[in-house]
C-alpha cells in the first residue's frame, strides 16, 4: 500500500504527554505522522484519532526533527530512509495514546489549521501510522466517531471544544453529493462507531464513487477530478515539505508485529 504520511507539528501537548516527553526530544520539532490513500480531502481535516490502547513512540528524525507513530511504522520509515540513518531507529520517548489526546496540532493544507487529537475505538495499531487524520465529510468513519465524541464527550474524556469543527466539504459527486460521509451513514442507518460491518461498506462506497465521480470543491484543484487531482494534491504537499511517501509491506511487517 503507497500512503501518505502527513506531517501534523505539535503546537501544544496534552498536559500528559508534555509530562511524559520532558526534554526527551532535545531542541526538535516534534510531528504526529498520520498515514492517508486520501491527500485530495485535506482541506477538510477537523481532527486528528489514535487509539487509546495503543502504544506510540516519538522516533528522532533527524536532528531537527521527531515523528510520533507506532514502533511498527517507525521501523518502516527506517526501511525507506524517511527515518535517518537509514535502516536506524532512536526511540526518544514512550507515549500511550490516551496521552496524546487533546494535544493541539497543524493540519496542513486544511482550511482549519488547528486541530486537536481525539480517541477513536477502530484504529488499528496494525496499519498505517496508528494515527489517522480525520475528514468528516469524506470518510464515514471520522464522521460517526465525530458525532459519538459529540455526544458522549465525558464517557470519552475530552473537551467539548475540541471536537467543534463541523465537517468541510472538499469534493462533490452525483450519488452523495457534497458531503458523501454524513450521506452514507444516514443511508445505512449507522449509529455508532461500534457499527463496524456497516462502516466498512460505507468506506467502500464512499471512496469508489469519490475516485471514480468526483469533483473536487476546494483548493488548487477545485473543479479538476478526484482522480486526477490526487496525485497533484500528494505532491503539492510532498513539495511543501508537508508530507513524504510511506509504503506499508504487505504481509511480512503486518505479521510479525500483530
Ligand atoms: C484521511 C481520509 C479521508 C481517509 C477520507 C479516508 C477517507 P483502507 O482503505 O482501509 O486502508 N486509516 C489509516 N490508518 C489507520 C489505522 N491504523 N486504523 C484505522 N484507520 C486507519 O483505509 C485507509 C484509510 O483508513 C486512511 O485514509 C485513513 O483515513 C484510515 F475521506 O485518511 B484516510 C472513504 C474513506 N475516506
Amino acid at each position: 500500500q503507497e500512503y501518505t504520511g502527513v506531517k501534523m507539528e505539535v503546537l501544544d501537548w496534552s498536559p500528559a504527554a508534555k509530562e511524559a516527553i520532558g526534554d526527551k526530544v532535545g531542541g526538535r520539532k516534534v510531528f504526529l505522522v498520520a498515514a492517508t490513500l486520501r491527500p485530495e480531502t485535506m482541506y477538510g481535516q477537523t481532527n486528528c484519532f489514535v487509539g487509546t490502547g495503543i502504544k506510540y513512540g516519538v522516533f528522532a528524525a533527524n536532528d531537527k526533527e521527531a515523528f510520533v507513530c507506532t514502533l511498527r511504522a517507525a521501523r518502516n520509515m527506517a526501511f525507506q530512509g524517511t527515518i535517518t540513518p537509514r535502516g536506524h531507529i532512536e526511540q526518544l520517548a514512550e507515549l500511550d495514546g490516551s496521552k496524546i489526546i487533546g494535544t493541539k496540532i497543524h493540519a496542513p493544507f486544511s482550511v482549519n489549521p488547528q486541530v486537536y487529537v481525539l480517541p477513536m475505538d477502530n484504529v488499528l495499531p496494525t496499519k498505517g501510522t496508528g494515527v489517522v487524520t480525520s475528514v468528516p465529510s469524506e470518510s464515514p468513519d471520522d464522521y460517526q466517531t465525530l458525532m459519538d465524541l459529540r455526544k458522549k464527550p465525558e464517557y470519552y474524556k475530552i473537551d467539548p471544544a475540541w471536537a467543534a469543527l463541523d465537517p468541510v466539504p472538499v469534493l462533490s459527486t452525483p450519488t452523495y453529493g457534497e458531503m458523501s460521509a454524513p450521506a452514507l451513514i444516514k443511508l445505512l442507518k449507522i449509529q455508532s462507531q461500534k457499527d463496524t460491518k456497516q462502516l466498512v461498506e460505507a468506506k467502500e462506497l464512499t471512496y469508489k464513487e469519490g475516485f471514480y465521480n468526483g469533483t473536487m470543491s476546494i483548493g488548487e484543484f477545485k473543479g479538476v477530478s478526484v482522480q486526477e487531482a490526487k496525485p497533484k494534491v500528494r505532491e503539492a504537499m510532498i513539495n511543501a515539505g508537508v508530507a513524504f511517501a510511506y509504503a506499508e509491506p504487505e504481509g511480512l511487517v503486518i505479521s510479525r508485529s500483530a
